[in-house]
Parts: structure tokens; sequence; C-alpha cells
């Protein structure tokens, strides 16, 4: 099978580290293809990064389909546009902060999330809302790194997370940064508690939901968009 694991920022750098995650657990016989938009922000750190983030992930989408993608992964801990993307493909797409909130809570009463910025972390406790596991959460968390510089501050993050996990007590750590995928082992080892890591989770259940043959459901909600035109720097994205 084909899988797509697309970073929704253009950092190759960042895309490099999640391919090399993904393909950590590619199944026998799995493809990664892993890519970035070519155009939107360098790193998604707000509401409006997230936003604007979104028409060059779902261009990633449709170009992978055409290449014969049976499942995509959005590699953004805020799962931007995953509604969007499950309505334009036919794949199953799955995001790594529902991936990995899922997971935590196969592992132990309670988990915590550390992500980058303070200002993230409302994001993810609706996140938490929606995926129906606001129970199972017992915190969200900043490490206050900026997303390109994650990778680079395996001390700090470390520290970090001991803290939380000490202030909130919980069994399970969530990583609350694609950028954090690198330091996952080194985590688990320095923690002693289990390390949940979006990207190997959501590449992980993407493949399972392929190899089961189940798709997204596509008779209402996620039905493909309704063609129309569009105007504007968008008019490609009209599907009349
Ligand atoms: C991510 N931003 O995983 C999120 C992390 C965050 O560019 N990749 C990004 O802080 O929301």
């Amino acid at each position: 099978m084909r899988i797509t694991v697309i970073n929704p920022n253009t950092s190759q750098h960042m895309t490099d580290l999640i391919g090399q995650s993904a393909r950590g657990v590619a199944l026998p016989g799995t493809v990664i293809d892993a890519v970035c938009p070519d155009m939107g922000p360098a790193s998604i750190e707000s509401h409006y990064d997230e936003a604007l983030s979104v028409p060059g992930l779902l261009a990633r989408i449709e170009s992978a389909e055409r290449a014969g993608a049976e499942g995509h992964v959005i590699a953004c801990f805020g799962d931007p546009g995953l509604d969007a993307a499950r309505e334009l493909a036919t794949g199953p797409v799955v995001g790594i902060a529902e991936a990995a909130m899922r997971v935590a809570t196969s592992l132990g009463r309670s988990f915590s999330v550390v992500t980058t910025l303070r200002r993230t972390c409302g994001r993810a406790w609706d996140l938490a809302e929606r995926y129906g596991v606001r129970g199972f959460c017992a915190g969200v968390h900043a490490c206050e790194v900026p997303v390109l510089d994650v990778d680079g501050c395996p001390e700090l993050i470390t520290a970090t997370c001991r803290s939380v996990l000490e202030r909130d007590g919980s069994d399970v750590l969530v990583l609350g940064c694609a950028g954090m995928t690198s330091l996952c082992a080194k985590l688990s080892a320095e923690l002693g508690v289990p390390v949940v890591d979006g990207v190997r989770s959501a590449t992980l259940l993407v493949q399972s939901l392929v190899l089961m043959g189940l798709r997204t459901g596509k008779h209402g909600e996620f039905a493909a968009p309704p063609p129309k035109p569009y105007a504007g720097p968008l008019h490609g994205f009209g599907r009349g």
C-alpha cells in the first residue's frame, strides 16, 4: 500500500524527521511518501497559521490520491483540515492528535500532553473534547519552545515532561508536536512511562484501516465537496 504522511507546514527538515519516524513503522510492502506543501506557513503555532496551512495540505492530498495513495496522515498536532481532507480523499485520513490521544487511552487511566507554545494548548483541549477523550486528559502543557526548535531541545523537553507527569499524576505522556517525534525513544527511556508519538500512532492506524478495507464514509457529511467555481488565488481548488 501507499501512504502519504503530510507535514502541513513547509519545513523540509521537519518533513524529513516525520518521514523517518513513519517509515520506522511501515508494514512490509507499505510505501511512505512524506511530503509538505509548497505554500503556507513555515510552522503552525496559531489559528491563523493553521487556517492558512489547509489549502496547501489539501493540494497534497489531491495529488497523492492521483498518485495512488490509499491512506493519509496529517502530521501536525492541531489536526488541521482533517474534515476537509476526509471529504476530499477516498482513502482514510488520520490526524496525529487523534491517533495519539486514542492510543494513550489504551495505556493508562490518564494522559498529559506536552506541546510547544502555551497559545496552542486550547486547540489540544478542543481536540480532546472532540475525540471524546477529555475525561482521560489530565493536562495540556507548553514547553514554550517554537515548533522549528523542538527537536533541538531534548533536555528542556525532557525536564518539562518530567515535571508535568509529577504535577498531573498521569500515567502516559503524549507528544504535542510532530517535531518531537525524533525525541520519543529518548523520552521513553528517561521518563519510565509510555510516551505516545502521534506520527507513529497515525501511520500505524491508517495502515490498519487500509488493511481492513475501511475508508471514510461517503454517504453523508464526508461526501465529496460539491463542485463549484472558486475565485481568485484559490480558483484551482474549485471542483466545478
Ligand atoms: C505541529 N505545529 O505538530 C504543531 C505543533 C503545535 O507546525 N506542527 C506544527 O504547536 O501545534
